[in-house]
Order: structure tokens, then C-alpha cells, then sequence
């Protein structure tokens, strides 16, 4: 169901469609689908939010409110482990180390943030000598419009919802139609932890004439947080600028890993695994393309090829399983498409490149083989878009500006990771690669306080720390003259 105004709702859109476990293929659920009445219901809720009791909360409340949501979250984490799993067929290890304590983490990092962080302040010079003093105010933008992907739902959902909340607005949150439940769960959260009543909003649905669209296109939305992919958001920036509202924008991403011959190989091929194959594949910052200096090339195709035979594909629960399935039938016509074109291509196939064998009962889910291709030209399909799977293609560089090169050779700017031990070239490659975040000797580390997002088409603006406060925030500056 929706929640709206502090209470869940079927709505009366009358719409239902089918939630299908992309473990084993079968109907787990019936998700309501909003449409305009629903989302004019969430967007009204909010508004009045905005002049209700949580408008005149004074902020240490506010940001006390939203450690009670994370404590909330943290309380029930076997309820959002369970709803998540279900949703995404992950990993049980991986949604309970990742997913699960950063949707805490999101709103405890935002809720002391901004009780630190102070504003600006100037005095001026006036040619009476008394002078003027300037200061900057922060102010919530009103309501705001949160649109999340499927990949990791709770994580991304959240870390827009908290600093949303810890700014002082009021949210409208469309999850993915992939994965309704961990958001729907947040409603019952929001209300044990005394958030008040429409605060928090969500509107479950599609994109295109249904709940995104109609929320997005919505006058009484003041701003527009997004994640997912770059062609959506192009879509979303058109309905934005009815209104001139401002947006945020985290999109896709064809990140490079670079794989110096002075780097630890063993360190180099655990963090390659996961940037690779974590998520099965399905994380906007995993390096889909990999540039391996020549010396180590041969070794290093060798040793992640084992690795990657090694996975453990299975159910989410069950002792051992390392990969899950992709999130849905139609991403894996989508991945497996990819497949077959660097196939035609003339790749290599190091590994996979197929379908498993799962047996009966999961034979209905959204399977792929962890997948190595080599040789590969630069200017082929496979290495310039985004797949979204469990797949890599290697490419061996010979010189560090020709790797640079090759890496900042895409239309995204999202992520890259560089393995070297030489702390020199470390700086060197960190500061030339065009994109929002470059790891060295790791991946997907993250400091909740830092600038994230993405450059070229990977994004527009930062979230993060104080960038976050600045989209979700209104600077007023008062001028006195004294
Ligand atoms: P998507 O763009 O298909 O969908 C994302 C959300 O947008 C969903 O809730 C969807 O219903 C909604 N939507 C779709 N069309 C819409 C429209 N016309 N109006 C309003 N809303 C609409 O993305 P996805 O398939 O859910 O997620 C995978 C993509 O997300 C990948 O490209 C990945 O790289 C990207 N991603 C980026 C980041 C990042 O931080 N940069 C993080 C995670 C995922
Ligand atoms: O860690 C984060 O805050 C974040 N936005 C991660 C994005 C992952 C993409 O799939």
C-alpha cells in the first residue's frame, strides 16, 4: 500500500500489479499503483506538513527524531533484512553489511550534520563606518520528490529521505515498481519514531503515466532528487523545468578499474571481485571495464577468472551463496543482449556468458553466469554502455597516461578504482580521472560526510555531507545594516 498522511492507503486508482521474486520467478506480493489522485493525495500531505508541528520543531528535535528513526530501522532490521532480500534476492550477508545499516546510518549522519554545520557570515563596510553584518540562513526548500532505483533500495531511498528530513522538508518517495516493500516498511518506522503525520509520504507505481511522472510533473513539488538512469533523468530535467525546480541527479555510470603492475595483486583481485560482481553486477559504481598494465595482464585475466568460477550462486538465505539473480526477467534479456553482442563481436569469453543451471526450484529466476570477456575494441557496445550485470571486459594498457585515457574515454563520470602501490602515481591518477569518486586500493568506501555524485552524464550536483544540505536546503542571506 501507499503511505500517505501518516496512514497506509490502497489509494483509488483501483490498479494493482504483481511484485515477482526475482529468486525464483513466483508472485510474492500485489503492489497498489498511484496515479495522479494518489500522488495529489501525498503531495497535499506534505504540504501541509511543511506549516504543521514538524515546520516549527526547533532543529536539535528534529534531527532527535531521526535518530529515532534510525534507532527504528536498527530495532526492526530483521523485518528490513527480510523485506529487502525478498524484493532483490541479494544476499542475505551482503543486504545485512550494506544495505540495511546505511538506511540507519543515513538518517543518524544527516540529523548531526546539520546541527554542526555552520553558515556563512560577513561584515561590510558601510561609508557611514557603522557597517552592515550579513548571515546566511538556512531553509527547508518545502517538498521534495524522491524517485529511487531497485539496485539497492533502502540505501538509496534513504540517503536522500534523511537529508531531505534533516533540512527540515517534507518528502514524496516513488520507490522502484521493482521494489516496493523496504520503503513501505520506513512508513511504519516513521510513525513508532513520532515523525509527524506527512512527513514522509510514498507513492508506489511506474514511471511513465503512472506515479514517477505524474509526481515529477507535480506543480506542488518544489525540488526533484533522482537516481536511476541517465535517459530517465533526461526525461525528469524536462518535467523540472515547468517551475524552474531545482534537481539532483545520481545516474548510471561505465566506471574503469585500473590495475597498475606495482599494485598488490592480491588486494587488487579481492576489490576487483566485488566492484565487479557485488550486487550481482548490479551497483551504478562497479567497473564493468577494467585496463590491466601488460606485464600482469595474463596473471591477473587468470587468477579473476578463478575467483569469478568461484562464486556461489544461490538463494539469499542459503550458507555460502555469494551472487544473486539479476532483479527481474527483463533486465536479464537486457544483460544477456549484451552478452550475445560481444559474442558477435569476436570477445573472448574468459568465463560465463551464459545461463546457469539452478535446478527446479529456482529455475524461474533472473539467472546469469558471472562473465569475463577480453579483446574487445574500444569502440564496442559492451565496453561503452552500461550493462548492469555480473560481467567485466579486460583490456591490457601500457603506459599510465594511456590508461587515463582509456578511462576517462566514456560519456559517464562516476566511479573509477586504481590499484598501485606507488602512493605518487596514487595522487597523480586520483586527481586526472574524470569522475565523481576515485577509490585507490579499495571500492565503494565510503565517508557519509563527502561530495558524491557524478560528472558527464553520471549526474548533476553532489550529495553528500554539506553538499547535500546545499540542494536540500534554501540559503537566505540577511543583510543589517547596523
Ligand atoms: P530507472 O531510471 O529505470 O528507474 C529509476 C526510478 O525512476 C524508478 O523508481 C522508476 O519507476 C522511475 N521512473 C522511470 N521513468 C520515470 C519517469 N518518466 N518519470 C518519473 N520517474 C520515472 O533506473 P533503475 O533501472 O531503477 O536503476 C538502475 C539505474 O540506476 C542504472 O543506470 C544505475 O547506474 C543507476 N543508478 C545510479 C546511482 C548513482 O548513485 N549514480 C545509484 C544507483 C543506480
Ligand atoms: O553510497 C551511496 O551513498 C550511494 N549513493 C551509492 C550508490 C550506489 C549505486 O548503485
Amino acid at each position: 500500500m501507499h503511505f500517505i498522511d501518516g496512514e497506509y492507503t490502497a489509494g483509488s486508482s483501483g490498479k494493482t500489479f504483481d511484485n515477482v521474486s526475482p529468486v525464483t520467478g513466483r508472485k510474492i506480493g500485489i503492489v497498489h499503483e498511484g496515479l495522479r489522485p494518489e500522488v495529489d493525495a501525498a503531495v497535499s500531505a506534505a504540504r501541509a506538513a511543511l506549516s504543521g508541528p514538524w515546520g516549527y520543531l526547533p532543529l536539535a528535535e528534529r534531527a532527535a527524531l531521526l535518530h529515532a528513526v534510525a534507532d527504528g530501522i536498527t530495532r526492526r532490521f530483521d523485518d528490513f533484512l527480510e523485506a529487502e532480500i525478498l524484493d532483490t534476492g541479494k544476499p542475505k550477508s551482503l543486504a545485512s553489511h550494506v544495505d540495511i545499516p546505511r538506511g540507519a546510518a543515513n538518517f543518524k549522519v544527516f540529523a548531526d550534520l546539520v546541527k554542526n554545520v555552520p553558515t556563512e557570515s560577513f561584515m561590510l563596510d558601510t561609508p557611514d563606518g557603522a557597517g552592515a553584518l550579513n548571515y546566511g540562513v538556512r531553509k527547508p526548500k518545502g517538498v521534495i520528490a524522491v524517485i529511487s532505483p531497485w539496485n539497492l533500495p533502502l540505501l538509496l531511498m534513504t540517503w536522500k529521505v534523511g537529508p531531505a528530513l534533516a533540512s527540515g522538508n517534507t518528502v514524496v518517495v516513488k520507490p522502484s515498481e521493482e521494489t516496493p516493500l523496504t520503503a513501505t516498511l520506513l512508513g511504519e518506522v516513521m510513525n513508532e519514531a513520532g515523525i509527524p503525520k506527512g512527513v514522509f509520504n510514498v507513492v508506489h507505481g511506474f514511471g511513465p503515466e503512472s506515479a514517477g511522472a505524474y509526481l515529477t510533473e507535480h506543480p506542488g513539488v518544489d525540488a526533484i532528487t533522482f537516481t536511476g538512469e541517465t535517459r530517465t533523468g533526461e526525461v525528469i530535467m524536462r518535467s523540472a523545468a515547468k517551475g524552474l525546480r531545482q534537481v539532483s541527479m545520481e545516474c548510471g555510470g561505465k566506471n574503469a578499474g585500473i590495475v597498475f603492475a606495482d599494485c598488490d595483486m592480491d588486494k587488487a583481485i579481492e576489490g576487483t571481485m566485488r566492484s565487479v560482481f557485488a550486487n550481482c553486477g548490479q551497483v551504478c559504481l562497479g567497473t564493468e571495464r577494467l585496463y590491466v598494465e601488460r606485464p600482469i595482464f595474463d596473471e591477473f585475466v587468470a587468477r579473476l577468472k578463478r575467483e569469478a568460477e568461484g562464486l556461489k550462486l544461490g538463494a539469499p538465505e542459503e550458507a555460502g551463496t555469494s551472487l544473486g539473480p539479476l532483479i527481474s526477467q527483463e533486465h536479464r534479456e537486457k544483460v544477456l543482449s549484451y552478452f550475445e553482442l560481444a559474442k558477435k563481436d569476436g570477445a573472448t569469453v574468459v568465463t560465463g556468458g551464459g545461463v546457469p543451471d539452478m535446478g527446479d526450484e529456482l529455475s524461474g529466476g533472473a539467472w546469469v553466469e558471472p562473465t569475463i570477456f577480453t579483446g574487445l575494441p574500444e569502440s564496442a557496445r559492451v565496453i561503452r554502455e552500461e550493462i548492469f550485470g555480473p560481467v567485466c571486459h579486460i583490456a591490457p594498457f601500457d603506459t599510465e597516461d594511456e590508461a587515463i585515457r582509456l578511462a576517462n574515454d566514456t560519456e559517464y563520470g562516476l566511479a573509477s578504482a586504481v590499484w598501485t602501490e606507488d602512493l605518487s602515481r596514487a595522487h597523480r591518477v586520483g586527481r586526472r580521472i574524470e569522475a565523481g569518486i576515485v577509490w585507490v586500493n579499495s571500492w565503494f568506501l565510503r565517508d557519509l560526510r563527502t561530495a558524491f555524485g557524478g560528472s558527464k552524464q553520471s549526474g548533476i550536483g553532489r550529495e553528500g555531507g554539506v553538499h547535500g544540505l546545499e540542494f536540500y536546503s534554501e540559503l537566505t542571506n540577511v543583510c543589517i545594516k547596523l
